[in-house]
């Protein structure tokens, strides 16, 4: 073994088991100098690399930026694993181009307008006590201020406001410690109400705030009616947290532009970004949500602007509700500790964190210790004296996220300018560690880094350029989320993940053992409001309903047809298609599309969808199933007939085509049933050594066999019908049922062979690490092309192979590496003329054969269960 290889294993091991048994010896050195890889990007990939089959330990939730969706992924395998649609379309669930996701998108609409973009941001987790408990995600539309509510039971979005006072926002959203409410603070200030006021009147007429949302935790609704706003200076609120434990009541948000400039560039006036930088320090807002939320209930308290509860900030300083602490220049991040004792600020344009003490500022509050008002009459409290102290960290730090040992003062910052990650404590004030970052990072992700529990582990840093890491796709790059190591003293930079969506400002990272989807809907259920769809549909409860012009197609799916498969309608007609996928099968989804009409939709297991659209085209439209769900996806569709009663048709001259003769139909009805015959013993075998075997006690194979057996379960039913359709004289008939009855077989078959397999692989004696690498050699060589195991086939029946043979093991060996030796044999001859063909080489190396014969022997042991 190479040096380099020990090293390898020492690395990676932590042992001296040597790597041999782990590798083909040479096999990874060749790899590594192909690939230019040193030890530390083995190291990298160790930590990253999740085996097929494997799972992450946490789920990330990342803002989608300009796609309006949210992305999930999981971590250290970085795996993309879902795209939400949020507030834009998104075809693949159907997200938009059917009616109940329409009505949800259709909530998102301003004034009236339809939106159909959003620029997502914040996504929060919501919290019990402050940690994070894995019921719902909502995440904010800076473009378009509106907030929406996703359910985490199966990932999908249950409901979107609109923020009726602000015309942007940015700092949200944030759950408070027991999802009580969610802050959302407004970013550029602008009239509350709808009409137009000169900019010249800005600091009169323009305002910022936060608005306060009521949440139901239990159903994860907002609930408008129960909201308010507070009103606030027209300084650009920005980012905000809500305080937590120690602080719980309080939020902050931070702003960057106490100057209140308005721009003028076309005038000859500097530029936003000259007359918003100008001050040395902003204001950080400090409010009293809980008391503001009491004061919020009584109508004497606020002003009621566009149907919504404001609270002037007149009412919120007289009632020590609101106040504002300066802040370094142009602070972006602000980010409570998780005993809500520490507030860490990011001046972006400072080079220094600040670290307010929680217990400080509640001091200089009670003490009415102001270094005097702003323009509006908010009290200032002292920053020297509210502080705790200031780390030195670097050019542009943006935001934090606290690591495991958090009590200890463990915090890390990202910084813009420099491109890093820093470490250091938020206690002492003292930085530890420094990783650079690819590059100009915004947000960082830690694990569950700013709930009051957080996981340490990682870091991942959500660069907003991606510039030299990944090949060349045009001028537009994809961002770069790259994954940091932060178990060890020093960070290590793990992994570089392109993200092609938009641009993800913030993620959250939750453990995914605190998340539990569902499998399978109820069947009839309408996802988005969680209870029975109006169009839920069982077998045998198909059918078309016409009430005036609105044609109501209730209809089914399952593997492999729609039904109806025929649906026929006049011009101008309104369409409803309702349709309920009847699988309980675990991802077994379907899809359902009219051609040229522009609706889709997902079924999932369960679901009952909605799709209408008016029948405006005439002609002859082809409907189809668009996942591709079984063999016989193909064949799932049907026809959408679009008749103009106003036009008179001629039937087309029939064809003649040769019929069957009663002699042929006979025997073809005789062969299908005998085909049937034969498949069933099949299937009736492979039943006996599931219940031999005792299916039941392996969850996982159960709900195979469960899923195998309800498709069994429909085939009395056609043989009814076929047996109906004989005495009637029917073979046609009859034939077309047997091969429905054949159709249900085969997906039995399909499942059933499914659970042995793995039912096999339970109960066998566990393969050696030697024996698994034979059946990857085994398999990735061709092998089970000839040869089937417990079966003579197009090659001889591998089991005990080894014993047939004098030396088997030598024999073998020989017989797999060189063939064309042993071609001459006389065994070898009768075999090759038995079989008429010769076994051929295939290359396998030494080690591959031996894997092979362990694989074999493993074979041996477990003959009874092939
Ligand atoms: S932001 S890069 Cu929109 Cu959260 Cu700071
Ligand atoms: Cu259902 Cu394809």
């Amino acid at each position: 073994m190479s040096y380099r290889l020990s090293r390898f294993a020492s690395l990676v091991l932590g042992s001296a088991l040597s790597v041999t048994t782990l590798f083909g010896a040479g096999e990874l050195d060749k790899v590594m100098k192909e690939r230019g890889l040193t030890q530390a990007d083995l190291l990298a990939a160790a930590k990253t690399y999740t085996p097929s089959g494997g799972r992450d330990k946490y789920i990330v939730f990342s803002s989608g930026g300009q796609s309006g969706q949210i992305m999930v992924y999981g971590v250290p395998s970085m795996r993309i694993l879902k795209y939400i649609g949020v507030f834009t379309p998104e075809p693949w669930q159907g997200w938009g181009y059917d009616d109940d996701t329409k009505k949800i998108l259709a909530q998102g609409n301003i004034r009236g307008k339809q939106i159909t973009w959003g620029d997502t941001h914040h996504p929060a987790l919501s919290e019990t006590a402050g940690k994070y408990d894995g019921k719902w995600l909502v995440i904010n539309d800076k473009a378009n201020p509106r907030l929406a509510v996703i359910d985490l039971a199966d990932f999908v979005t249950k409901q979107i406001v609109v923020n009726p006072v602000f015309k942007s926002d940015h700092g949200g959203a944030f759950f408070t410690p027991n999802s009580e409410y969610i802050l959302e603070a407004c970013q550029y200030a602008a009239p509350f109400d709808n009409n137009y006021h000169p900019i010249e009147e800005y600091k009169e007429t323009y305002r910022g705030g936060v608005t306060v949302w009521k949440f139901d935790h239990e159903k994860g609704k907002i609930i408008p009616e129960e909201s308010f706003t507070i009103e606030m200076p027209p300084y650009m609120q920005d980012l905000s947290d809500s305080g937590k434990a120690a602080s719980n009541g309080w939020g902050f948000t931070n702003s960057f532009n106490s100057e209140m400039y308005t721009g003028g560039i076309e005038k000859g006036l500097p530029p936003f970004e000259a007359g918003m930088s100008r001050n040395d320090t902003d204001f950080l807002h400090m409010y009293n949500w809980k008391k503001l939320a009491e004061l919020a209930k009584d109508d004497k308290n606020v002003k009621i602007i566009n149907g919504h509860r404001v609270i002037p900030m007149n009412v919120a300083i007289k009632n020590d509700a609101l106040f504002l602490i300066p802040e370094p220049k142009s602070p972006h991040g602000v980010d409570v500790s998780p005993d809500g004792k520490s507030i860490v600020v990011c001046g972006k344009l400072d080079t220094h964190a600040t670290v307010y003490d929680f217990d400080k500022l509640m001091k200089a509050i009670k003490n009415k210790d102001y270094v005097g008002k702003d323009p509006y009459g908010i009290p200032i409290l002292d920053l020297k004296k509210t502080m705790h102290c200031q780390a030195e960290l670097g050019l542009g730090p943006l935001h934090n996220q606290y690591g495991k040992n958090w009590k200890d003062g463990e915090i890390y910052t990202s910084l813009y300018v420099d491109s890093q990650v820093v470490k250091w404590n938020y206690k002492t004030c003292k930085v530890e560690d420094r990783q650079n970052v690819n590059y100009n990072i915004g947000h960082l992700c830690g694990m569950e880094g700013k709930s009051a529990d957080p996981q340490g582990d990682y870091i991942i840093a959500l660069n907003k350029l991606a510039i030299d890491r990944f090949n060349e796709i045009g001028p537009l790059h994809p961002q770069n989320h790259q994954l940091i190591d932060i178990r060890g003293k020093k960070m290590q930079l793990l992994y570089d993940m392109p993200v092609p969506l938009g641009e993800p400002h913030q993620a959250v990272a939750i453990r995914a053992s605190k998340l539990h989807t569902h499998v399978r809907y109820k069947m009839g259920t309408n996802a988005f409001t969680g209870e029975v769809h109006e169009g839920k549909t069982l077998a045998g409860q198909e059918k078309i309903v016409r009430k005036g012009n609105h044609v109501y197609v209730y209809g089914t799916v399952v593997r492999s047809h729609i039904n109806p498969e025929r649906v026929t309608v006049n011009k101008g007609d309104i369409v409803t298609f309702y349709l309920t996928n009847l699988e309980r099968a675990q991802d077994e989804t379907h899809g359902f599309t009219v051609d040229n009409y522009n609706i889709h939709t997902s079924l999932e297991p369960g679901k009952t969808v909605a799709a209408t659209f008016k029948a405006d085209m005439e002609g002859v439209f082809p409907y189809y199933c668009t996942e591709f769900c079984s063999a016989l996806h193909l064949e799932m569709m049907g026809y959408l007939m679009v008749k103009d009663p106003n036009k008179k048709y001629t039937a087309a001259k029939k064809l003649k085509m040769a019929a069957m003769s009663p002699e042929q139909l006979k025997k073809e009805y005789e062969q299908t049933v005998a085909v049937n015959n034969a498949t069933d013993k099949v299937i009736q075998s492979v039943v006996k050594f599931l219940k031999d075997n005792h299916y039941e006690k392996y969850p996982t194979v159960k709900a195979l066999v469960v899923d195998a057996l309800d498709q069994y379960g429909k085939i009395a039913e056609q043989k009814k019908k076929s047996d109906a359709a004989v005495k009637a004289g029917d073979l046609e008939k009859a034939i077309l049922f047997e091969n429905m009855i054949w159709q249900y077989m085969v997906k039995t078959a399909d499942v059933g062979i499914r659970a042995k397999d793995l039912l096999v692989k339970k109960v066998a004696k566990p393969m050696s690490e030697a024996a698994k690498r034979g059946e990857t050699a085994y398999l990735e060589g061709g092998c089970n092309g000839c040869h089937v195991i417990g079966k003579v086939s197009s090659g001889p029946d591998l089991t005990g192979v080894l014993q047939r043979h004098e030396n088997g093991e030598q024999w073998v060996a020989e017989w797999i590496m060189h063939p064309e030796k042993m071609y001459e044999n006389d065994y070898i001859k009768s075999m090759i003329n038995y079989f008429n063909l010769k076994m051929p080489n295939q290359g396998m190396t030494e080690q591959q054969t031996k894997d092979i014969i362990e694989y074999l022997k493993w074979i041996d042991e477990n003959a009874n269960l092939f």
